[in-house]
């Protein structure tokens, strides 16, 4: 019996179709070796991840302790699901990402101490899962100041030495909000001597992003003194559209923690 090529190529195509989503998908352990647990930043992990359709995610719990909704953006803001829903609450909870787009999580519980997951223990985060034929989304995002977060006391010029930042490269500024903010220096002298561009031009959430869009950035703490005791720091960022990684921005929704 011959084959006429026509066939032959439509089957590989339906093999590689079956074949390739299954062999590429990937599971990622929620919060990685700390689990599903009380106190944890998940938006932070969630941001870290990669995520494609087929992949799963894995929420690990002593059972009856905590459980898993998947909700809304409403319902990921303030922290609600519908007492209708039945949540995820076997303690080892997978679920498969079938479709692209933001997915929003929480969890709906009170720990031992009565307090609730979500609300007080940030228990929930949003994923963006992207379709099998989009391309990895560029550059990586750095927390300032590792698990210190925004502060006064901590050399931030050495924290920022020990990285190779890379234009798309994102940083998160956490602190409480109120105490601090973030300020990008219009150049180095105004960086040396701590002078803020205008007051509006600040970031002050407590959990701010920002993406390295130019060789040279100035940071800055625009709180009376901070910059002048050592909320700064400076940051070279390499352009990466010289290596094959690059695809534009990446999109984001701040979280509002
Ligand atoms: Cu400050």
């Amino acid at each position: 019996m011959a084959i006429n090529k026509p066939t032959i190529i439509i089957f590989i195509a339906t093999v590689a179709a079956l074949v390739i989503p299954a062999a590429s998908a990937t599971e990622h352990i929620v919060g990685g070796d700390k689990g599903w647990v009380f106190g944890f930043d998940y938006q932070t992990w969630a941001f870290q991840q990669h995520v494609y359709v087929g992949d799963k995610l894995v929420f690990n719990y002593p059972v009856g302790k905590y459980n898993v909704f998947e909700v809304g953006d409403a319902g990921w803001e303030d922290c609600y699901a519908s007492s209708k829903q039945k949540g995820l609450t076997s303690g080892h909870d997978v679920i498969t990402l079938e479709t692209p787009g933001n997915k929003f999580f929480i969890c709906k519980a009170k720990n031992d101490e009565g307090k609730w997951c979500c609300e007080e223990g940030s228990m929930k985060f949003y994923i963006t899962v992207l379709a099998a034929n989009e391309p990895a989304p560029p550059g990586k995002l750095y927390v300032v100041g590792d698990d210190k977060g925004w502060t006064l006391n901590v050399d931030y010029q050495a924290w920022a030495n020990g990285k190779k930042f890379n234009i798309g490269d994102q940083l998160l500024f956490k602190y409480p909000a109120g105490k601090h903010s973030v300020f990008q220096a219009i150049d180095e002298t105004s960086f040396k001597e701590c002078i803020p561009p205008n007051a509006d031009e600040g970031l002050s959430n407590g959990y701010d992003i920002v993406t390295l869009d130019a060789p040279d950035t100035w940071f800055i703490c625009g709180a009376p003194d901070h910059c002048k005791k050592g909320m700064k720091f400076f940051v070279h960022a390499s352009d990466p559209s010289k290596s094959p990684g690059f695809q534009g921005s990446r999109k984001l929704i701040p979280p509002k923690l």
